[in-house]
């Protein structure tokens, strides 16, 4: 896909000042209920974030502070795979977005700035903030705008923060996902290794493997067959020269999340027995566990001792998912070999990806060709709700100074060649539609003849419009013009 549409950078802020306010006001006043707050906020300092799979640092200072947590939203078009690329929306320019550590009881100050080049706009929804909607609505952020807002860390665990923007599946499955830890009081036990791991899928339109640069696919996404399940935003992210490392007598601890956006993981080291699980990234602790389960939206720390050297396997042990679809991660250990624990040799070929020789190569089925006015009305309708409600919203009403309305636009009615050529080309620059002024971009949506007749003849014969039949010739004359 080419660019997609630039929004004016207008949306909401009149509504994300006053959210932010009562926010900033309730923080200072401290005065959440359901807990009683004990700390005092001493000085300030910038947060340590970090990109997977390091962790931020250890909290070292035995009293609470405001945390200024500083995270970038960029859209970036980066490898998913060897040979596919894909549009991805991110926290700070990669998947997982950085990590955040904080201690219980901290003053976190947000600091939401939405890259200009961005084509969305974003938020985010913070599983660790006390308060409605996790952050969301109070770091609502148009393209070239910051917000801030800011919270109390009342509850220690492993959180994930997200964006919640609609359409909030589609901006989780383009990887906007992240994890916070907030450390307990006094810390976690020490350990010498500690990595950063989050799962994701993707939904690509085309199937596992294919090459180039993929766009979302909706359809997919709704029926949860992501063709990409993977480890910190791509296939390999965590093999070969990226392994995680550890020596023989190393203490490890994962700190692993789950974006989903649907899938539920069942994560476990191939060769390991995990010593010390947190289950749900709480502070109860499960021993000796083989598989842990991940709830899409959820965490869990992993703690295990290397006692052989060798290649341990991080898979999400669906395991067509590890070694068909990507979600699979090494850790090289090295060090004395313990005869006692483990005599065999090992031997890392045998783990080695199965990759995308094995996938399968039917063909896709022949699209469903509209036969007449009410199928293409039919067929038009699932395209719109895929593709086209993500900006101009189911409704069709789209959204004032960013998306323009379909339902009963004068613009659309007025020509029907000129809609024809918008969805053939896209659309940028200045238009006025029902007296209202846009001046953004539409992206050119790459779809087929006949998906462009079917979805404008529904948007035409839907919320009052001027009723007109669109054909797959009358788009095809339209191309070569
Ligand atoms: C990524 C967001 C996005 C998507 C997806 C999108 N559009 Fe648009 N569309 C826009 C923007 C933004 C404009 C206004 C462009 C401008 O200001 O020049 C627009 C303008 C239009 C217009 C002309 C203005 C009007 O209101 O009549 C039509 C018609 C239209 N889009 C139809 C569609 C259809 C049909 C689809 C789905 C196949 C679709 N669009 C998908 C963002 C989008
Ligand atoms: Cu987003």
């Amino acid at each position: 896909m080419r660019m997609l549409a630039r929004l004016a950078g207008r949306i909401g802020v009149g509504a994300v000042g006053g959210a932010l306010a009562v926010l900033l006001a309730a923080g200072a006043a401290g005065t959440a209920h359901a807990q009683t707050i004990t700390s005092v906020i001493k000085g300030q300092e910038e947060a340590v974030t970090t990109f997977a799979p390091q962790v931020p640092p250890p909290i070292t200072r035995a009293y609470n502070t405001k945390v200024v947590v500083h995270l970038e939203t960029r859209e970036v078009t980066a490898r998913l795979s060897d040979g596919v690329e894909y549009t991805f929306w991110t926290f700070g320019g990669h998947v997982p977005g950085k990590m955040i550590r904080v201690m219980e009881g901290d003053l976190v100050e947000m600091h939401l700035s939405n890259h200009p080049s961005s084509k969305m706009p974003h938020n985010i929804d913070m599983h660790s903030v006390t308060g409605p909607g996790g952050g969301a609505a109070s770091s609502f952020t148009a393209p070239g705008h910051t917000s801030v807002f800011s919270f109390q860390a009342l509850n220690p665990g492993l959180y994930v923060y997200h964006c919640a923007t609609a359409p909030v599946g589609m901006h989780i499955g383009n990887g906007m996902y992240g994890l916070i830890l907030v450390e307990p009081r006094g810390g976690l036990p020490k350990v010498d290794q500690e990595y950063y791991v989050m799962q994701g899928e993707f939904y690509t339109k085309g199937v596992h493997g294919a090459p180039g640069l993929q766009p979302f696919d909706m359809a997919k996404a709704l029926e949860e067959r992501p063709e990409y399940v993977v480890f910190n935003g791509s296939v390999g992210a965590l093999v070969g020269d990226n392994a995680l490392k550890a020596k023989v007598g190393d203490t490890v601890r994962l700190y692993v999340g789950n974006g989903g956006p649907n899938l539920v993981s069942s994560f476990h080291v191939i060769g390991e027995i995990f010593d010390t699980v947190y289950p749900e990234g709480g502070f109860t602790t499960n021993h000796n566990v083989q598989t842990t389960l991940i709830p899409a939206g959820g965490a869990a720390m992993a703690e295990f001792r290397i006692q052989v050297p060798g290649t341990y396997i991080l898979v999400d042990h669906s395991i067509f998912r590890a070694f068909n679809k990507g979600a699979l991660g090494m850790l090289k250990a090295e060090g004395q070999a313990s005869q006692t624990v483990y005599s065999g040799k090992v031997l890392d070929e045998i783990y080695k990806p199965e990759g995308g020789a094995i996938q399968s190569t039917e063909a896709a089925p022949t699209p469903v060709v509209a036969r007449n006015k009410a199928e293409r009305i039919e067929f038009g309708k699932r395209i719109f709700n895929q593709i086209c409600a993500a900006c101009h919203q189911q409704t069709g009403l789209g959204i004032p100074g960013a998306f323009p309305p379909l339902a009963g636009s004068d613009f659309l009615n007025a020509d029907k060649e000129r809609a024809i050529g918008i969805l053939i080309n896209g659309l940028s620059g200045a238009i006025t539609v029902n007296g209202k002024p846009f001046n953004s971009q539409m992206p050119s949506l790459q779809l087929t003849d006949e998906d462009i007749a079917n979805v404008l003849t529904y948007v035409y014969n839907t919320w009052g419009n001027k009723g007109f039949t669109v054909t797959p010739d009358e788009v095809a004359k339209h191309r070569k013009k």
